[in-house]
């Protein structure tokens, strides 16, 4: 492999920089992911590859140009991958502003940065754009053409990056690009994404560590796949002969409901769901028990409830299979590692937050 790729992922720390990082390192790149500065070390998820020869971590914060500039002129990347965001939609409504400056302001600075050191013609650049701008649906389901309605802080705030990515596409001849990706998931989404708040507590229910587990909109429907495979996606967008933006996602639609069905049947508990709306639950057939439960905490101002993403041009022109990893399995891969991981859970072990009990009693969402 030509010794000269060079990547710089910023959000490195984060479900998809992780698995992103893996994946450069195993193809040879030299890899350099950003960090932030935070009161408490905890770098779980790339707490593996620390310490290997061709990963490096820098101090940078998307909110923070001159952090930027300094580690663009240092790496001089060939290709930056932007996935550093605030990428909560329910917290985008608590911290609009804050949403705004990191996920909109922050990829512009990513651009001029790159523009400012002379990496114009000489580095790629992916932006994570989201399923979200199409927010509340106007076509199901959505392709590259389908016009974008976003329907939150965050949402609107990474519609501005994606405009501004293609505006220095055309305005500077930049190989820019971003990718829609629809919702992925994996053992190491964050704990309040609603698959892994289902998995956790799927997982907790059974060893007896949890009563109950408290939603919102059960109806809601969504394009899950695996963030291990749309990792090698963002990549072959970069190696695509042109600068494009992509849908990404796996064509297959299932509901929160439909979620947590396969994800409690998976450790062996057959879920009935009877009534409806707020009054809505989730029974375990075979002892009556209330073990779901549905909570207005967790509903949104406006929430988008029905993502179904068409990868026909990821498939036709990047040679990517949306379908490497079915829904099934992927939530088998949650489960088992979220059962494990419970397991192995004591008094010592889980330091860092309750945030299981906390979300069971709707103190984070
Ligand atoms: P994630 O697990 O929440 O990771 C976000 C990363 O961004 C973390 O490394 C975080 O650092 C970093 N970050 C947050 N604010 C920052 C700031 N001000 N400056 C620098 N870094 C900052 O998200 P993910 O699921 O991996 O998603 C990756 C990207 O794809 C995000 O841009 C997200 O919006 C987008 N996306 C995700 C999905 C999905 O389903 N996962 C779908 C579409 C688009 P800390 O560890 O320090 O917090
Ligand atoms: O898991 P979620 O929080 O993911 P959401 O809002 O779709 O956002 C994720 O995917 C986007 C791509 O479409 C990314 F851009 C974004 O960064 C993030 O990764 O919620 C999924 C659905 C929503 O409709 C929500 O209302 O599940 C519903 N839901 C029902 N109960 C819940 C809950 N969501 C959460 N987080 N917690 C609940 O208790």
């Amino acid at each position: 492999m030509d010794k000269k790729n060079v990547a710089l992922i910023t959000g490195v720390t984060g479900q998809d920089g992780s698995y992103l990082a893996e994946f450069l390192l195993d193809k040879g790149y030299e890899v350099h992911g950003t960090i932030r500065r935070s009161s408490v070390d905890f770098r779980e998820r790339i707490a593996h590859i620390e310490g290997k020869p061709n990963f490096h971590l820098h101090y940078a914060d998307l909110g923070d140009s001159m952090s930027i500039m300094q580690v663009m002129s240092k790496v001089r990347p060939t290709e930056v991958y932007n996935l550093a965001a605030q990428s909560h939609v329910q917290v985008s409504f608590d911290s609009p502003e804050f949403t705004c400056d990191v996920d909109a302001t922050g990829v512009l600075r990513i651009l001029e940065a790159i523009r400012l050191c002379g990496l114009t013609k000489t580095c790629r650049m992916y932006q994570a754009s989201t399923s979200e701008l199409y927010g509340k649906v106007e076509e199901v389901p959505q392709n590259e053409n389908t016009p974008f309605h976003p329907y939150s802080p965050y949402a609107v705030a990474k519609q501005y990056g994606f405009w501004i990515v293609k505006e220095y596409r055309e305005a500077y001849d930049m190989f820019c690009c971003s990718g829609i990706l629809f919702n992925h998931e994996s053992e190491r989404r964050g704990e309040t994404f609603v698959t892994r708040k289902i998995t956790l507590a799927a997982a907790r229910i059974k060893q007896g560590k949890q009563e109950k587990l408290f939603l919102g909109n059960l109806g809601s429907l969504r394009d899950w796949g695996y963030a291990k495979d749309y990792v090698e996606c963002m990549w072959l967008i970069l190696q695509h002969k042109t600068p494009e933006d992509f849908v990404i996602a796996t064509g297959v639609q299932h509901s929160v409901r439909e979620f947590c069905y396969y994800a409690f049947k998976h450790v062996g508990i057959e879920l009935e769901f009877v009534g409806e709306g707020l009054d809505e639950k989730g029974i375990d057939k075979a002892t009556g028990k209330v073990l779901i439960e549905v909570s207005p905490d967790f509903f949104r101002p406006t929430d988008v409830v029905n993502l179904w993403g068409d990868p026909t041009k990821a498939k036709a022109e990047l040679g990517w299979d949306p379908n490497k990893t079915s829904f099934e399995q992927l939530v088998k891969i949650m489960v088992d590692s979220d059962m494990a991981k419970v397991a192995a859970e004591d008094a010592g072990q889980r330091v860092r937050t309750n945030l299981a009990e906390y979300l069971e009693k709707g103190i984070v969402k």
